[in-house]
């Protein structure tokens, strides 16, 4: 907590136009719901004025400026620290913040929240290949690709989430604690992890008939929750600015016949399936 003896760093986040991120995003949303003060400053790199200046090499950047009042004896230790990599970020928030419960307080929930953030961050290549993130964007029709990589990847991920969520429950009956309903039962950063693949699920109309109640629940939670539907509003601020526009994102499927392009409405609710 911020005081007179122990003053916060001031973070800076450099991201591309959230509505279209699927790495920032989290660590985005990692700072909104748990309330940590931050600037942010938003990128394009299909505008060469917007795009990121050189130092800048992959998205997210957090720029960690020192506590006022901590003294460095020359300018290149007074230079913030620069963390490239959303997990990274993520880590690094989690242990300045160790009263906020980034990842949950209880060491087993703590594990199924590491494994589930780490397979979202290095694996699920054929569905991020296939389905850029695009908040605003919704596509139907029988001519968006659905390959089989791609099935097994959604097959896989609606299987992740019903284990997380199943072993959570137990996990927290035997602790005597609430279910909030997360992948973990808190929010945490697993499921913050995961949040740019909900909309891909979305914005592609993926169908969810294999995925279990627990899994449906899950995603419930997440698109209900006021913090979420909050960040939904700023996609759709970000939409109204004609320098947040990604072409390349919204035309996917110009060519193609067989799919509508359109976008949701900013009130669309889940109502257990997408469609
Ligand atoms: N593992 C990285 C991946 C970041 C990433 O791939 N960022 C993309 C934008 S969303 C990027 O900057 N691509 C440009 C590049 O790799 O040069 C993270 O989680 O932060």
């Amino acid at each position: 907590m911020a005081n007179e003896n122990s003053p916060e760093p001031s973070y800076t986040l450099y991201v591309y136009y959230t509505r279209y991120s699927s790495w920032g995003v989290r660590a985005q949303l990692i700072l909104e719901y748990f309330n940590i003060p931050y600037k942010v400053q938003y990128f394009n790199y299909t505008i060469p004025a917007l795009t990121p200046p050189h130092e800048l090499t992959t998205l997210p950047v957090l720029d960690v400026s020192p506590a006022p009042g901590a003294i460095a004896s020359s300018s290149e230790e007074e230079s913030p620290l620069r963390i490239p990599d959303s997990l990274a970020i993520a880590e690094f928030l989690a242990d300045q913040h160790p009263e906020k419960n980034l990842w949950p307080a209880d060491p087993q929930l703590r594990a199924l929240a590491r494994v589930a953030a780490a397979q979202m961050h290095s694996g699920f290549a054929a569905l991020r290949d296939a389905y850029p993130s695009n908040f605003v964007s919704r596509f139907t029709g029988p001519g968006i690709p659905f390959p089989e990589a791609v099935a097994k990847d959604v097959a896989k991920l609606l299987a992740l989430w019903h284990r997380v969520r199943v072993a959570s429950s137990k996990r927290l009956r035997e602790l005597g604690e609430t279910d909030q309903g997360f992948l973990c039962g808190g929010f945490s950063i697993a499921d913050a992890f995961f949040w740019p693949v909900l909309w891909r699920l979305r914005s592609y109309n993926v169908p969810l008939a294999g995925s279990t109640d627990e899994a449906r629940k899950w995603m419930a939670t997440m698109w209900n929750h006021p913090v979420m539907k909050a960040q939904g509003k700023e996609y759709f601020r970000q939409a109204r600015d004609s320098q947040s526009h990604f072409g390349v994102y919204d035309d996917l499927f110009k060519a193609t016949s067989d799919v509508t392009s359109g976008t949701f409405s900013e009130d669309w609710v889940f109502d257990g399936d997408i469609a």
